[in-house]
């Protein structure tokens, strides 16, 4: 435990009496919440994942088994877990057994590659791998294979479906076993990944009472009842379709939730129809294709009754057509995994849901919007976004440098993003500090990336910019001075980054070859001058 205490940083006691006083934080672990639903309504449907159909007490018992499972092969509270699937039954059966057990799971997004997941397993000396065999295309038992020797902490590897040379999953079901008490409502439940802007990626440490009050309060935002029925088109692990109110929000209220394989907008119409579904969450570039969809196909949609977006900066424009396209309610989400969480509610009028990004859910989130020192701007004015509250953590999972910069002395979290708040409380997104590229609600770390070019033979020096694209909002361009004059080219700079286990989305769209880096007045690179430089040619384009 103590050792545990310097890793991450707990709220300070008297917040989290505030916290507890108040009824935020309830004592119940995430593992609780499904078993309370198992004992209430043990028959009702929780979980639709292609051809597999789990109601709530079969779900329990699953992760109740797996656990037994994990625990006879000497895994033990406490210890970590990456975790690494697709949107399948799975999923959520390893998440519970994991909770039950009083492991940490680290959810790496199915995208994810060597660099990221082997990074995660080193970075939290995670004691097992547990992954897919296939999907999209991609081996995953391959990447096991290629983690062993680059992670030593590493006892096993468990592998859904065909294993091959690891541990089925399906070999781990063990029934009349005995399990460990269940872990503390207090202590740390799992780790969510942060969109980061730095060299590595940082890992966010959320307890069982703050994680389950962020998504029970955003269950009551949005209406949720046991009737229901959640489409999760995003990857599973993510914080928004996970909390906001997303499968977690829905197994809290005892509704369903539909899994959908991928973004396909063909199985999530039919997947709709079928299931009757009543809410589900998309990034906004999804949202053109739904439009267009929903128009060739009238009728389709008629569960529907609200759909959130969120992720990144949805324009009023296109959000003023979705009410009348699909004929539901619209919901902004302006979310972190860090934490806070702002919605525009289901009684809000057109001026809210089309032009701000919500409020945050809780009277405790206390928000902060400051200048460049730190001091408050005027009221309505964009300033950056600082933010602490009863779900929102106050470190990052052992980083105590950058947590220096990234909270302030006082707990407060820099979010990196640039907002105004109205006379009402409501927030709008203004745009962004942090130096990050949100590809399309894919956060991309220009440092992260920026480090791995520079070990590039070809490559004197980078930085990588967003520029703004009218599919995914933004797209990533790297500046590159070429060493010796020879010109370096984006199919190499693509191949070599894919050789060195970066996550595809993070592979720059555009190259600029230049012979100089313009600087700041302190020295550093001014990418306010890259993406001007950038917005200029691309308007002189045909
Ligand atoms: C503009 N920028 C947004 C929005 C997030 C719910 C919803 C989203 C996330 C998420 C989440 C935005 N408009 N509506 O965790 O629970 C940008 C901001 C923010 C960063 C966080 C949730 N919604 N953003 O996107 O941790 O820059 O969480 O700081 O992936 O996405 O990214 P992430």
């Amino acid at each position: 435990m103590s050792e545990q205490r310097l890793d991450w940083t707990p709220w300070p006691e008297d917040f989290a009496r505030r916290y507890r006083e108040a009824g935020y934080w309830q004592g119940q672990t995430l593992f609780s919440m499904l078993a309370a639903q198992a004992e209430q309504q043990p028959e009702k449907l929780a979980l639709v994942a292609g051809k597999q159909r789990l109601n709530y007490r079969e779900l329990k018992l699953y992760a109740e088994r797996l656990a037994a499972g994990l625990y006879a092969r000497g895994l033990r509270p406490g210890q970590r877990a990456v975790v690494q699937l697709p949107n399948c039954a799975e999923f959520f059966i390893v998440a519970f057994a994991l909770f039950r057990l009083g492991m940490l799971p680290v959810f790496a997004l199915p995208a994810h590659r060597r660099a990221e997941v082997s990074y995660f397993c080193q970075h939290t000396d995670a004691a097992v791998y547990i992954c897919a065999d296939q999907h999209a295309g991609f081996d995953y038992r391959t990447l096991a294979a290629e983690l062993l020797p680059l992670a030593p902490s590493l006892q096993q590897v468990i592998v859904a479906g065909n294993a091959g040379d690891h541990t089925p999953l399906n070999s781990l079901y063990l029934m009349d076993q005995p399990l460990p008490a269940e872990p503390d409502a207090n202590g740390l439940a799992f780790f969510q990944l942060s969109g980061g802007s730095t060299g590595v990626p940082k890992l966010i440490p959320r307890t069982h009472d703050d994680y389950l009050y962020s998504f029970a309060a955003s269950a009551e935002i949005c209406g949720l009842s046991r009737d229901s029925v959640y489409l999760c088109v995003l990857p599973a692990g993510h914080n928004f379709p996970m909390s906001s109110p997303g499968s977690f929000g829905v197994f809290h209220a005892g509704g369903t939730v539909v899994l959908a394989s991928g973004p396909s907008v063909d199985e999530s119409f039919a997947l709709i129809e079928a299931e009757a579904v009543t809410i589900a969450a998309l990034v906004p570039p999804l949202v053109p294709l739904w439009l267009d969809a929903a128009a060739k196909q009238p009728g389709k949609l008629a569960s529907l009754r609200l759909l959130q977006v969120g992720g990144a900066k949805f324009g009023p424009e296109l959000a003023a057509r979705v009410e009348p396209a699909l004929g539901c309610k619209l919901q902004q989400v302006f979310g972190m995994a860090e934490g806070l969480v702002n919605y525009t509610r289901l009684d809000d009028g057109p001026e809210r849901v089309l032009h701000t990004q919500g409020r945050p859910i809780s009277a405790d989130d206390e928000v902060r919007i400051v200048d460049d020192e730190d001091q408050p701007v005027a009221p309505g004015e964009v300033g950056h976004l600082l933010t602490r509250g009863p779900y929102t953590i106050r470190g990052y999972w052992r980083a105590a440098d950058h947590n220096q910069r990234a909270f302030t002395a006082d707990g407060f979290y820099r979010t990196g993003d640039l907002v105004s708040m109205n006379a009402d409380g409501y927030l709008t997104v203004e745009g962004r500090a942090k130096d990050q590229i949100n590809r399309g609600g894919e956060k991309i770390s220009a440092e992260e990336v920026e480090n791995h070019l520079l070990a590039h033979p070809l490559v004197r020096d980078v930085a990588i910019v967003a520029m703004s694209d009218p599919y995914l909002g933004e797209r990533s361009c790297a500046f590159i001075i070429p060493r010796e004059q020879q010109a370096i080219r984006l199919p190499q700079v693509a191949a070599f980054l894919r050789e060195r286990g970066l996550a595809a989305y993070k592979i720059p769209d555009r190259l600029e070859l230049v012979d100089t880096l313009p600087q700041t007045s302190v020295g550093k690179v001014s990418k306010k001058t890259l993406r001007q430089m950038l917005e200029q040619k691309l308007a002189a384009q045909p």
